[in-house]
């Protein structure tokens, strides 16, 4: 990757977001290099359609040991929740409405699956082991409504939110994740408990998972307000890149 690229494409070429060549060439790789703990990231990317060339995404920061991983945050800080205080609320068009707590959790059957991380801004981290509750058997448990179509997503950093079809909640490879990398998730990974999407683009998993509530509607998640497509199928949506990550 070289830093002297020219640091500009088209601002919509198929509507989409500002690549990383684009922030590589704005930040030069050094930066990415020196950062040593995460700080804030408040713009995942120029929002689709008005594109800065100004995208902050390298100085989320590497996270350390996370191999090749950056830290996202929409919030300034997440409060710590652990086996204490962490609940995981599943409601809304479901007959048997509950809050599970870690253990509660934890005692549930496990999937693992390894895929390929892909962040919307380039970045990839391939063959990443997920492991946790499949979306699909907590639904079973819920008992969801004929009139349900769509779940919506809440986390405990107060801000981030998420949806799904009820489709593509069912799927086999969405996860209410409790590991990752073969680890217990670390808080700045999402923990104890973010979502896994493995089909999807990163930003469908979301972290700091507090709430599955089914509707009988799409409510567009956060960064789906700003243009990016509930449908975010890696390499068939509008958040797609160009170019993997070398
Ligand atoms: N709650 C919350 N979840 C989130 C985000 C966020 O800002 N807040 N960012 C998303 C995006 S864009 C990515 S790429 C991944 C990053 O996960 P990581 O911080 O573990 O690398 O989290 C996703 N889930
Ligand atoms: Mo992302």
């Amino acid at each position: 990757m070289n830093p002297e690229q020219p640091a500009q494409r088209p601002p919509s070429e198929g509507g989409r977001p500002v690549g990383r060549r684009v922030f590589l060439g704005t930040l030069g790789l050094g930066a990415l290099g020196v950062v040593a703990a995460p700080t804030v990231q408040r713009g995942m990317e120029a929002v689709l359609g008005t594109v800065s060339g100004k995208d902050p995404t390298g100085l989320t920061g590497l996270l350390p040991n996370g191999g090749g991983f950056r830290y996202y945050s929409v919030a300034a800080s997440v409060p710590y929740k652990g086996p204490v205080n962490y609940r995981l609320s599943v409601d809304g068009l479901v007959d048997h409405p509950r809050a599970y707590t870690l253990a509660e959790l934890r005692a549930l059957p496990r999937t693992r699956l390894v895929r390929d991380v892909q962040c919307v801004t380039g970045w990839r981290v391939p063959d990443t082991p997920f492991e946790g509750v499949r979306l699909a058997h907590l639904l079973d448990l819920a008992g969801v409504r004929t009139t349900a179509r769509a779940i919506r997503f809440t986390c405990f950093d107060g801000t981030y939110s998420e949806s799904l079809t009820l489709d593509q909640a069912r799927r086999r490879d969405v996860l209410v994740a409790l590991r990752m990398q073969d680890k217990d998730i670390g808080h700045d990974h999402g923990g104890p408990v973010r979502l896994y999407v493995g089909p999807m683009y990163f930003y469908k998993s979301a972290k700091w998972l507090s709430g599955i509530t089914v509707t009988d509607r799409v409510e567009p998640g956060y960064w789906e307000k700003l243009g990016y497509d509930v449908d975010a199928w890696v390499g068939r949506s509008n958040g797609r890149t160009d170019e993997p990550t070398s």
